[in-house]
């Protein structure tokens, strides 16, 4: 054999989705070819993330820059990216955004198109101006049986468990690509020096505990009860050991540290929000698809968050997602109003 002067195999995001290809029936190179815009897409997006406060791509959309273009915003640059690159993948039916009010019929109405994407082009853009990690998610659904063309909301309002992949895209302090296809969780760090997502978290496991807690505290007093006193149950100490407190306000971030740190990642109920800010479809679903593929669990603070049936493609929920020991915790309060130790 060819002796190789890498000390280990290397794994590319192409070559694994490749790999778990043969777990979808008859798909003929079509999921691995719809990867494929994602992650072309997440590469041109990282290179605009990465010079944002070089190339006017920061600030409110609608600004003129100094050559007197309309300012483009980050995300969505994002957002025509990855509608320019996904909708050339024939396999792809229905493109459905956070920044589209509607979801995007695909122009080529070709039989063998499939599939459906929901995304985020860019979470947490708020974030940019100061140079905090934002993220992309996706999630992927297949054509309801039986569903033509005439009814694209039909495609992209199932619930969450009925999603065939799903992950993400963080802009951190390296560019990471997160997914799974029903057959575990596994990251690919980008190689900039190769142009190419290399794997390097295979099968993520959600430790049982974590020593974090997540969520933005300022709204504390608007959350129902029962999280306020959770929040408290962990804060002195009564989980097993003390917590530290997370929160970087960018989804895609904070939920990549519950995924390899174990912990719980909360965005409760408010008066202001009485559904939660997040969304269903682009935020809720994807990360608890992973989490649950990872060996932890997501909830609304009542049902699993992947039995949610959707109404609408924009819709807001609740999200509680982390690791078994904290979910089961505060599952046991929801249920008893005590607490579990
Ligand atoms: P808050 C970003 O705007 C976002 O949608 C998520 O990425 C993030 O978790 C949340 O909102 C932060 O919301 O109300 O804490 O600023």
């Amino acid at each position: 054999p060819l002796t190789s002067r890498t000390e280990r195999r290397i794994t590319t995001l192409q070559q694994h989705v490749l790999q778990e290809q043969h777990r979808f029936p008859g798909a003929s190179g079509q999921f691995s070819w719809l990867m494929s815009g994602i992650t072309l897409a997440a590469k041109m997006i990282q290179a605009q993330v990465r010079r944002a406060g070089l190339t006017d791509l920061l600030g409110e959309h609608g600004e003129t820059n100094v050559q007197g273009e309309v300012q483009q915003k980050l995300d969505v640059y994002a957002n025509e990216v990855l509608g320019e690159c996904l909708s050339h993948r024939e396999s792809i039916g229905i493109l459905a955004s956070e920044e589209n009010e509607k979801p995007a019929l695909m122009h080529h109405e070709s039989p063998n198109a499939n599939y459906a994407v929901i995304f985020d082009p860019l979470d947490g853009s708020s974030n940019i101006d100061v140079n905090v990690s934002v993220g992309t998610t996706f999630s992927i659904l297949h054509r309801p049986h039986g569903e033509d063309w005439n009814n694209p909301e039909k495609w992209i309002q199932q619930p969450g468990s009925r999603q065939v992949a799903a992950g993400y895209v963080l802009y951190g302090s390296s560019t990471m690509l997160v997914y799974s296809a029903g057959n575990g969780v596994h990251g690919f760090t980008l190689d900039p020096t190769i142009g190419a997502f290399v794997l390097s978290h295979e099968s993520i496991r959600m430790p049982e505990q974590g020593k974090y807690y997540s969520l933005n505290e300022a709204n504390s007093e608007q959350f129902p009860e029962v999280y306020r006193q959770y929040i408290d149950h962990l804060r002195q100490g009564q989980l097993n050991h003390p917590y530290s407190s997370r929160y970087i306000g960018s989804m895609v971030a904070d939920f990549h540290r519950t995924l390899l740190k174990g912990g719980i990642f909360l965005y409760p109920p408010t008066e202001s929000h009485p559904d939660g800010k997040l969304r269903l479809l682009y935020e809720a679903n994807p990360v608890a698809f992973l989490a649950e593929q990872a060996g932890g669990t997501a909830i609304d603070g009542e049902r699993r968050v992947l039995d949610i049936e959707p109404e609408g493609i924009h819709q807001r929920t609740p999200l509680v997602v982390g690791s078994r020991v904290e979910m089961d915790a505060f599952t046991e309060m929801l249920k008893t109003g005590n607490s579990v130790t």
